[in-house]
């Protein structure tokens, strides 16, 4: 009982410290099922393209959790624009504006999405390159 806590524990540690959750992870005995929470940021810094998502281009198996964090003051939205034909996102396919720090757009890749290719954007930002590209596969991790 004790020792299952344990390990559990140990479990969020590791995942927590890890820097890149999607791409770094070994090949522990059927951890590869194991879903994962990639954080994609909102952020805001100098340059011709102020506004980004961050990573611009991530990969995501089913049962992942996509998790869109705002940490700038300018508002953002988060709008899967392009989807692989079989993708049936519906109304989440457009986030709400998120307009103060830290608010979170989560989204889980469950049998709403189907594999392939999908373009996400910011809708008032989309004319200035606020884009990113989700790449969803139950195959061989993507690396990209
Ligand atoms: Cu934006």
């Amino acid at each position: 009982m004790f020792k299952l806590r344990f390990a559990l524990v140990g479990m969020t540690a590791a995942a927590l410290a890890s820097p890149m959750p999607a791409s770094a992870q070994g090949t522990a005995g059927g951890a590869s099922a194991s879903p994962h929470t990639i954080v994609i940021k909102l952020v805001e810094h100098a340059g011709p393209v102020p506004f980004a998502f961050e990573p611009a281009a991530f990969s995501a198996r089913h049962g992942d959790t996509l998790r869109f964090v705002q940490t700038a003051p300018t508002m953002h939205n988060v709008h899967f624009k392009t989807m692989p034909s079989g993708a049936k996102l519906g109304a989440a396919a457009m986030s709400q504006y998120l307009t103060t720090k830290d608010q979170v757009y989560t989204l889980v890749v469950d049998s709403r999405f189907a594999e392939g290719k999908y373009e996400i954007v910011c809708d008032p930002h989309e004319l200035i390159g606020m884009h990113a590209f989700l790449s969803v596969t139950d195959g061989p991790a993507v690396t990209k």
